[in-house]
């Protein structure tokens, strides 16, 4: 049996100004997890968004969080934060669509991280009823102690995901080691693992062996997860986020494999799989050719994907 994995455990760098082309040959392209801590300077929500803010504008707003039945005023949502513990966490306010469900947030987490700003999937190429939203970022809330289920984001995505408020803690694992993290027969992309943190070996004796990446993200701070990477967090302190998925010529060919894949996996029609990524494929190399260019040209009204 091989040893465990966990004293290897690799270092996420942490950046202040760092280049979009910097950002893109170190961390992008070869799937890299960073820690960027000046992404979000210009956000008005730094320093606006509190709980208090929350609590006064938005305080009579129904929400029903992960895992919940019933639906909760987030009022007495943000009240029942105070409470939650490493023991008793609070249920998490999570993955809420902010384009679509709380658009009036967006001029406060704009201009967009440059670093994800390059979104192929928010093209006007891509079908309306793409199973992936476009231009998706969401909301998360949490308490102390609250947590994510072990998973890697859906259809491939990058993801920056970045803290107003709080401290949470990340669990990173890189794609080659799923084999070790028992995913699970239906999704695939969540793992089986109830807690990561704190893993029966009993039960999970594999999981032993996966490298793991440990890294905790402060306010101000955001953390780029690269395609494929699973994670799941634990929140320190009491958390605002946002998350900001994308793809682009880096990860495309990726997407497009895993539309085959869970396509596959569901029993979908074998002729409108190939359709369907003929059809992406033919939009990734018009938007590589397009984002080309525009390079080439430098004309700034030419937006499909700029330098990365
Ligand atoms: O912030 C978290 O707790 C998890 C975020 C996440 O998994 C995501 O944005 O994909
Ligand atoms: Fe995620």
């Amino acid at each position: 049996m091989r040893e465990p994995n966990r004293c290897q455990a690799m270092i996420v760098e942490r950046h202040g100004k760092l280049s979009e082309a910097d950002f893109r040959d170190n961390f992008l392209i070869p799937r890299h997890p960073v820690v960027l801590t000046c992404a979000i300077d210009a956000w008005p929500a730094c320093g606006l968004w509190s709980l208090d803010f929350f609590r006064s504008r938005y305080g009579d707003r129904m929400f029903v969080c992960r895992g919940q039945r019933e639906s909760v005023r987030l009022a007495d949502y943000i009240d029942s934060l105070a409470e939650s513990s490493f023991d008793q966490p609070a249920p998490y306010l999570r993955n809420i669509n902010i384009q679509s469900d709380w658009p009036e947030l967006i001029s406060d987490i704009s201009p967009a991280v440059c670093y994800s700003r390059a979104d192929w999937l928010s093209s006007r190429l891509m079908p309306k009823n793409w199973p992936r939203p476009h231009h998706l970022n969401q909301f998360f809330m949490s308490g102390t102690g609250t947590k994510i289920p072990l998973h890697y984001d859906d259809w491939m995505t990058h993801n920056v995901v970045s803290n107003l408020i709080g401290e949470k803690e990340f669990l990173l694992f890189d794609p080659d080691q799923g084999q070790y993290l028992y995913p699970s027969d239906k999704a695939y992309l969540v793992s089986k693992i109830p807690d990561p943190f704190a893993v029966d070996l009993a039960q999970f004796p594999a999981f032993a062996l996966a490298r793991q990446v440990r890294v905790a993200l402060g306010p101000g701070e955001s953390l780029f997860v690269p395609c494929g990477w699973w994670h799941t967090t634990r929140t320190l302190s009491t958390c605002i986020s946002v998350s900001s998925s994308f793809a682009n010529r880096h990860n495309w060919s990726a997407v497009v494999a895993e539309m085959r894949r869970l396509r596959s996996f569901s029993g979908s029609a074998v002729w409108k799989t190939h359709m369907i990524c003929w059809y992406l494929t033919a939009v990734g190399a018009l938007l590589g050719l397009a984002s080309v260019l525009h390079s080439a040209s430098g004309l700034g009204s030419f937006r499909v994907g700029s330098k990365v």
